[in-house]
């Protein structure tokens, strides 16, 4: 009975240093988006009632550079063990909940992904609450398909805001023996606390980072590395185990 034996039901959470080596800036390194982007003025919701257009152009030139990424290695490994963690494979449950509005998980190959801040490429409407896949502008306010209205903005959870499917979340980690965090600061809650949460329902808890994190120390184990390399890696013990 090896260690990793016991292991059925898994919880990921990423950030967006998992997509740093597909071309798109994470948010606190030194060229980081929060840089030259105050995080008040894009990402809240006073910033969008005060200036829509600047927050639009954002969202703009994010939806534009996800669009043109691609998924690399660390995407591709964990779309091999979404296909491959089954449990009629007499494996567990898996869920991939991602702080990245980015869909290099789901080109990557994964289908069990919750997108706990949004999607840059998912428009909501604010007056019929519709969403729809969006690749285009959102700048010049556009009508809304379902209902005609001017109404939408970037279907992306802002500082302040409650992040999505948190019930589905805290319920997926309350069952998981294993919890993953990868490229994730540990900067931004709620996401930042799910390690704590694991931890109290006895799981296992493993960080895949480039370097420290501000949650290290809430990890049984912490592997340092780039996630193109470590995450694979990873991977192929667990599909050996
Ligand atoms: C909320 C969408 C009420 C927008 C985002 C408790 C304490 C203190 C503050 C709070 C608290 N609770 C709430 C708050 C307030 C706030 C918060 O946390 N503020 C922080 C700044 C202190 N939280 C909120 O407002 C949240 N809402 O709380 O509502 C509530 C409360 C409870 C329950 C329900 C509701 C909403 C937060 C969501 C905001 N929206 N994104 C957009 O994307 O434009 S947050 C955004 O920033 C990302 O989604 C992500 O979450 C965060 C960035 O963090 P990371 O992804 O980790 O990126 P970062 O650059 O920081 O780090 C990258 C890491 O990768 C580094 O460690 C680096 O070493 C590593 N790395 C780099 N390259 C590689 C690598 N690793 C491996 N390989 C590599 N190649």
């Amino acid at each position: 009975m090896g260690a990793m034996d016991h292991i059925r039901n898994i919880v990921i959470l990423t950030g967006a240093g998992i997509s740093a080596e597909s071309g798109l800036r994470t948010f606190r390194a030194d060229d980081g988006l929060w840089e030259d982007h105050p995080v008040e003025q894009v990402a809240t919701l006073q910033g969008f009632h005060r200036d829509p257009d600047l927050v639009q152009r954002f969202y703009d030139e994010r939806r534009a550079q996800v669009m043109a990424a691609n998924p690399n290695p660390a995407h591709l490994a964990l779309g091999r063990l979404d296909m491959a963690w089954k449990p009629s494979r007499n494996r567990g449950e898996l869920l991939i909940v991602t702080q990245n509005i980015d869909d290099l998980h789901e080109r990557g190959g994964a289908a069990r992904v919750l997108h706990m801040h949004g999607e840059a490429l998912s428009a909501w409407c604010t007056m019929c609450d519709a969403r729809h896949r969006w690749t285009g502008s959102l700048r010049g306010a556009p009508p809304c398909p379902a209902c005609g209205q001017a109404a939408l903005r970037p279907d992306i959870v802002w500082f302040g805001e409650m992040p999505y499917q948190m019930d589905r979340i805290y319920r997926a980690i309350g069952n998981c023996d294993l919890f993953v965090s990868i490229g994730t600061s540990g900067a931004v809650y709620p996401a930042a606390g799910f390690v704590q949460e694991a931890g109290r329902v006895g799981a296992g808890t493993l960080e895949l980072n480039l370097e420290e994190s501000l949650g290290s120390r809430f990890f049984s184990e912490t592997r340092l590395g780039k996630a193109s390399e470590i995450v694979p890696a990873w991977v192929e013990e667990m599909l050996a185990s």
